[in-house]
């Protein structure tokens, strides 16, 4: 019986690829409008809200931790008092992970697999779930020339490698999901390969997370640039819970957990 999870995506950035600027009105966040649109997930039926503060779309500019934080601290701390779910923070700042921490986040969705200094150590100390994620290089410039020898090979190494990094450090061992990083430093042909190979991932007994949710390469599979991505996120979608994934991480809430449903009832 497939129980994948659903992780509800609140990007607070101006400039995410697909939802940037969602929740603001000018310079300043829409506190209503993430209210409404998080209330929705949950009726919906998201198990978790990932709120991140940087896009990492491809070509995206980092943003400084106080800068993270200014956006996403609030939030949370709004989230917290209106819901009873678990909130994840998506961040690779060590300070922003402590302080999302103390404000009521209970996951840490690192897309840079808590390596930037201070951030493992940020990690331990806050005793929280973590989710790493590998990207070939950094957003800015993660999609000029992405080049593996073997995609499927390196990318579990890399993620394995970070797992021992963690439990060495003293993260607990049911603590740790893995996330091969759809999009982050991959042409369409890795990505395939790497969704191919999910059951690869699961096999090493972490829970798996999947983003694939709005990505390019799903107008790449369509070779239509300006597709509208919502039928082809929600079949992946379907496609990675079959094979095993945990957590599917998503714009679209509703649709995906309507699939799910069917899913669970059809292949069990
Ligand atoms: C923040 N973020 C954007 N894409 C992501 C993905 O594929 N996985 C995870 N864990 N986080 C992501």
């Amino acid at each position: 019986m497939c129980n994948t999870q659903i992780m509800g995506v609140i990007n607070v950035t101006p400039d995410s690829f697909s939802d940037g600027g969602r929740f603001f009105r000018g310079d300043r966040i829409d506190f209503d409008g993430i209210l409404r649109t998080v209330d929705s997930m949950l009726v919906a039926g998201a198990d978790i809200i990932d709120v991140g503060g940087e896009s990492t779309r491809p070509g995206a500019d980092s943003v400084g931790g106080d800068q993270q934080a200014s956006r996403v601290l609030p939030v949370l701390e709004s989230l917290k008092t209106n819901f009873d779910t678990i909130l994840s923070v998506d961040t690779s700042c060590p300070q922003l992970i402590r302080e999302a921490a103390s404000v009521g986040a209970s996951f840490i969705n690192d897309v840079r697999a808590l390596q930037r200094p201070g951030a493992l150590e940020a990690a331990v100390e806050v005793e929280l779930p973590v989710c790493l994620t590998h990207m070939q290089n950094q957003p800015k410039s993660m999609q000029d020339a992405p080049f593996y020898l073997d995609v499927v090979t390196e990318v579990l190494a890399f993620l394995l490698e970070r797992k021992d990094a963690c439990l060495a450090a003293g993260i607990p061992r049911d603590k740790i999901y893995i996330d091969p990083g759809f999009g982050f430093g991959k042409t369409l042909e890795h990505n395939v390969m790497l969704f191919r190979a999910i059951d690869r991932f699961v096999a090493t007994g972490f829970p798996v997370i999947v983003g694939v949710s709005r990505k390019r390469m799903i107008s790449e599979l369509l070779q239509n640039p300006s597709e509208h991505r919502l039928i082809g996120s929600v079949v992946l979608a379907v496609l990675a819970a079959q094979r095993g994934a945990s957590i599917l991480r998503v714009h679209d809430v509703d649709e995906t957990a309507k699939a799910i449903k069917i899913l669970q009832q059809i292949d069990f």
